[in-house]
């Protein structure tokens, strides 16, 4: 091809991502956005896996660029054949294609790495410096990739490296704004899974900076999930190889009762685990019953733990290597390993180095091992009374409760009506005086929700609050809990605006979250909206929900005005509660959508805690702000 022909196809290229950029990156939200960020990162990552440079720094500067600097070998910065510095070649033309081409999965990184000339393409700037052969070298691009300053020499140093700054392009991001937080959790990680990987962030705009490096990798990973938690020993460290495939486990005990698996395979975080999981649980559970059996812990009896027994209060962290060409992903997401030998050889391995552990560690041993009977007795024991519930044995007493409480809507069609979950009395009473009686049904719910972060599904069952949630949606709970079944289509929690509203939401999100998380994937639980504010002015009355809106109110009203602050939902009478935030056709609802749930887990444990700034950007951070309609908040 001619030198202007290849040119023309680079343009091109650069020029696709910028029309059709989910393909490529996602989204061109706030995770889009992000993106980009993990797609430079992730090349300097795997510079650190192939052994040069152990040192990572991301900034994010004052000017709104993200800088991510390496002491890599440096990008080399010779002439391609076309008269073009490999440089320019390789931040203009563009790799493996979008999602949807088959090849090309890149074994780390990002959505499958997409690559560096992407994120060129969605950025209005972007300046790539090297350090190589004793110089310093620059390139510059503006305008979606386009070459501003060809690659040239600036200086001279000793040190090799790359560093690349980028400016998102406001024209295609919905938000140019990085998070300090986002890009400090997936750094963490990082550093944990990389054991020896330095990595720094520093955010310039607020002042902050942390530097992660974890020489017990993963072991540290777990710990530091468990860190709010009561581990009942050290944290296990399974390692082994077999047929090409690297297993590595960290895993511990702890005395909560949930669960939690994060898994990765070449580094890559497996949302939806895969065949590496599997043979995990097959395994662990596997060395469980033998040792109970070999020990007879049984008493004689034939007594065989099912898998949850064997994982309640388990931290887990399962990483593994795969080769290229093993490689295998499943899933509309490609989060799912796929990879059969992947679970033959995860399970052996656990098999034999857990079996041996427990051997060497007695007390450990039987600690576990209680626990995990105990799992069964409850799970058995629970499954009895809601048998006996079905079959009416215990029912009047729930339905008095219920009775008391609940406004039920008219209605009978389950998938358009609506519960709402609403803070006291008081908005209580404003709720089932405005609602529509057709579709709404209301609960109220009084004093503090139980933190169930540690809870077990009998101490639920024991809590009159949420036992009341479980039997108003009426379709079960943990395990038994089927969307399908529940009588409301959508589950809508409604509290104040203020602290404490903030609290009894991250409560109730943490139960719905450990013991109906079908209902969130089904997209079923919301979060209203109620206005912060009411402006009245000449014969208008307005609602608002942000500050900024308010200042940006003022300003176009001429003449006086009022504004009404709500201190709570209780302020409003029933009227222009169900008018501002309950009226199908004029609300917001939040959907929620916890998409990093496992980590949650260990947010949440931070949440609990007094502390309110935590707890308020984790809901920011992780309370998907998609709302029902196009309205706007
Ligand atoms: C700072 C932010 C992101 C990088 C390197 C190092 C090399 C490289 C990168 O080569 C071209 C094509 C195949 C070899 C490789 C340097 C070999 C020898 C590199 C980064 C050349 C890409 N010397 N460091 N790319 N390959 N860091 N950090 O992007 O043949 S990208």
């Amino acid at each position: 091809m001619a030198y202007d022909d290849k040119s023309i196809k680079i343009l091109e290229g650069l020029e696709a991502v910028r029309k059709r950029p989910g393909m490529y990156i996602g989204s061109t939200d706030k995770r889009g956005l992000h993106h980009l960020v993990w797609e430079i990162v992730d090349n300097a990552v795997d510079e650190a896996i192939n052994g040069y440079g152990n040192n990572i720094t991301v900034t994010i500067t004052k000017e709104g660029s993200i800088k991510v600097s390496d002491e890599g070998r440096g990008v080399p910065c010779g002439m391609h054949e076309s008269g073009k510095s490999t440089p320019e070649v390789i931040y203009t033309v563009l790799h493996a294609g979008g999602k949807f081409e088959s090849e090309g999965y890149k074994v780390s990184g990002g959505l499958h790495g997409v690559g560096a000339s992407v994120v060129n393409a969605l950025s209005k700037k972007m300046i790539v410096t090297i350090n190589r052969d004793g110089g310093i070298y620059e390139i510059s691009f503006k305008d979606g990739g386009h070459v501003d300053v060809p690659l040239r020499k600036i200086g001279t140093t000793k040190k090799t490296g790359t560093t690349v700054e980028f400016w998102p392009d406001d024209k295609i991001f919905e938000t140019t704004k990085f998070s300090y937080s986002i890009i400090s959790e997936r750094m963490q990680e990082s550093a944990f899974l990389i054991s020896g990987l330095t990595i720094n962030i520093i955010d310039e705009i607020e002042n902050k900076n942390v530097t992660f490096n974890y020489e017990n990798g993963i072991v540290s990973f777990v710990d530091f999930i468990n860190e709010n938690k009561t581990p009942l020993h050290k944290t296990i460290d399974i390692t082994g190889e077999k047929n090409g495939i690297e297993v590595n486990i960290a895993m511990c005990y702890t005395d909560s009762y949930s669960e939690s698996i994060i898994s990765f395979v070449n580094n890559v975080k497996t949302i939806d685990g895969g065949s590496h999981e599997v043979g995990f649980k097959t395994g662990v559970t596997k060395v469980f019953n033998e040792y109970i059996k070999n020990n007879n812990l049984t008493k004689g009896k034939t007594t065989i733990l099912e898998g949850s027994d064997t994982r309640e209060g388990l931290t887990a962290i399962i990483s593994v290597k795969v080769p290229e060409n093993l490689l295998q992903f499943e899933g509309q997401t490609k989060g799912k390993l796929g990879t059969p030998q992947a679970k033959s050889v995860t399970e052996s391995i656990v098999y034999e180095k857990l079996s041996y552990y427990l051997d060497e560690n007695k007390a450990v041993a039987s600690l576990i091992m209680e626990k995990a009977l105990k799992s069964k007795v409850a799970r058995e024991a629970a499954r009895k009374a809601r048998e006996e519930a079905r079959n009416g044995k215990s029912k009047s007493g729930k339905d008095k409760i219920l009775n008391g409480k609940l406004t039920k809507a008219a209605g009978k069609i389950k998938e358009k009506n609506e519960l709402f979950l609403v803070e006291g009395d008081s908005a209580g009473g404003s709720a089932k005086t405005g609602r529509n009686r057709e579709t709404q049904a209301i609960l109220p719910l009084r004093g503090k929700v139980l933190n169930c972060e540690k809870a077990s599904n009998n101490d639920i069952n024991a809590n009159e609050e949420l036992n009341l949630i479980i039997q108003t949606i009426g379709a079960g709970i943990g395990s038994d809990f089927k969307p399908s079944e529940s009588n409301y289509g959508k589950v809508i929690i409604m509290t104040d605006a203020d602290d404490d509203g903030a609290h009894i939401q991250i409560l109730l999100l943490t139960f719905f979250y450990r013991f109906m998380k079908p209902l969130i994937e089904a997209g079923m639980l919301y979060i209203a909206n109620p206005p912060l504010y009411s402006i009245e002015y000449g014969k208008v009355k307005e609602y608002i929900s942000t500050d900024e809106d308010l200042i940006e109110k003022r300003k176009t009203i001429k003449g006086s005005y009022k504004i009404n602050r709500f201190k709570g939902l209780g302020e409003m009478d029933a009227e222009e509660l169900f008018e501002t935030t309950m009226d199908p056709t004029k609300r917001s609802l939040i959907k929620v959508s916890i998409e990093d749930a496992l980590l949650a887990e260990k947010r949440v444990s931070v949440l609990m805690g007094d502390k309110v700034d935590p707890r308020k950007e984790w809901i920011e951070e992780n309370v998907d702000f998609t709302l029902e309609d196009n309205f706007r908040r």
